[in-house]
């Protein structure tokens, strides 16, 4: 098999490259080793930036995003028992973010490339890399037992962070920055009306919580918990009441219960691999970069990655240009670790921190306080939130 582009992973990332390569008559191939129920199954991500907005309709995958997704002009703050409100919309001369699961981006995306007829090679297992530095790349793997081989100009890998694609770079190559946060977020999905219109993130001294949305409908809530947490230990009922003691009163009161659809605990983490290039394989979304959720980045990080790339690869394909491939890693780079910076910011001003001593919960507090004081601590935070520039 022979193809321009070999994709590895249909996430976001994969997938989002993929219809962005097809539209420009840029041949490729997705190689994922999931099976195409689980890849549509995930939950994960709620908030898209404007940019990733305007790069799925740039896609041609906006239609349903442009009638379902919910366009929130503020976030909630919650912390010392009172509820708090950044307006984004006012604070960054006009910028929204929508809310819109990834489950549904994921879908959109699906539905996109299978309109196009293009392959997408699902369960794929023993994916491995060949010849990267070399002009001549190979993507081996096997199908139900047979052995396949792709051979192609550039392979993106867009498998995620525990994929194969990073591994391949030789050790001496990569430099890896890392920082383990010693909790995670336990996460409950369910078919009832939010607890507010905009999304309410909360510090308090047992924990922080997030309130979230996927619908009008459907309500996606959070809570910190330990590291070693497991989800068993969590019924619905003990999840409610712990999300209910860690929010203002009248956040609390509003939390509408019901069974979970959905519950589960991510890790927190910060890590960078640079540069984001060996040879010819080029890493794209959270093969390169994992962000803490708090600043709700990782999906959107995937797409300004996926933009850089495409406008490399189409340089490369239809310009017959170097520029952009060798230029790719630094440019994403360069809004990777702001996103970085920021979520690592809202991660350590939100959420309770079981090392930190007295003086440092007091500049914890300090830092909250002097952000609902000050207009300019606001904006910074709005525009980061709504999303650097591409
Ligand atoms: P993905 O989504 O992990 O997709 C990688 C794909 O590669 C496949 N794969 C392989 N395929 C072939 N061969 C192999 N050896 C392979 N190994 C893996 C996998 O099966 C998969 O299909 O990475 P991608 O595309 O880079 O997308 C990144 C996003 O998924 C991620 O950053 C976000 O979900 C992070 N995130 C959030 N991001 C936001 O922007 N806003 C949010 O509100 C937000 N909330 C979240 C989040 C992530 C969470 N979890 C569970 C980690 C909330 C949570 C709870
Ligand atoms: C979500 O809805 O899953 C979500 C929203 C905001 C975040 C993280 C996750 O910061």
């Amino acid at each position: 098999m022979l193809t321009q582009v070999a994709i590895i992973g249909a996430g976001p990332a994969g997938l989002l490259l993929g219809q962005l390569l097809s539209r420009a008559g840029i041949d490729n191939v997705i190689i994922e080793h999931r099976s195409l129920d689980h890849v549509l199954s995930r939950i994960r991500a709620g908030v898209l930036e404007q940019g990733m907005v305007d790069l799925l309709r740039e896609a041609g995958v906006a239609d349903r995003l442009g009638r379902e997704g919910l366009v929130h002009d503020g976030v909630g703050l919650a912390f010392g028992g009172a509820l708090h409100r950044v307006d984004l919309k006012a604070l960054t001369g006009g910028n929204t973010v929508t809310v819109y699961g990834q489950t549904e981006v994921t879908q959109d995306l699906v539905a996109a490339r299978e309109a196009l007829g293009r392959p997408t090679l699902y369960e794929a297992e023993d994916v491995a890399l060949h010849d990267i530095d070399s002009e001549c790349p190979r993507v081996t793997f096997r199908i139900g037992g047979e052995a396949r081989e792709l051979r192609c100009d550039v392979i993106a890998g867009c498998d995620g962070f525990h994929g194969i694609s990073r591994r391949a770079i030789p050790e001496s190559a990569l430099t890896c920055f890392e920082r383990v946060y010693p909790f995670g977020w336990l996460g409950l999905l369910v078919d009832r009306p939010p607890a507010a219109h905009e999304l309410v993130y909360a510090h308090h001294e047992r924990g922080f919580a997030l309130c979230s949305m996927r619908s009008a409908e459907r309500s996606r809530y959070y809570v910190q918990v330990p590291q070693d947490e497991r989800v068993e230990a969590w019924s619905d009922e003990a999840f409610f009441a712990e999300l209910r003691r860690r929010l203002p009163a009248e956040v609390a009161a509003a939390v509408v219960d019901g069974p979970s659809i959905e519950k589960s605990i991510a890790p927190l983490r910060s890590f960078v691999a640079e540069p984001m290039r060996f040879g010819r394989l080029f890493l794209a979304g959270d093969a390169a970069h994992i962000v803490p959720p708090t600043g709700a980045k990782g999906l959107n990080l995937a797409a300004s990655d996926i933009r850089y790339l495409h406008d490399a690869l189409r340089e490369h394909f239809l310009d017959h240009s170097q520029a952009g491939l060798n230029g790719y890693s630094a440019r994403a780079l360069a809004r990777v670790w702001k996103a970085e910076r920021f979520s690592w910011w809202m991660t350590g001003l939100l959420h309770r921190f079981p090392e930190r001593n007295a003086f440092e919960q007091r500049m914890q507090q300090a830092e909250l306080d002097y952000l609902f004081s000050s207009q300019a601590a606001m904006a910074a935070m709005a525009e980061n939130y709504v999303g650097l520039p591409y």
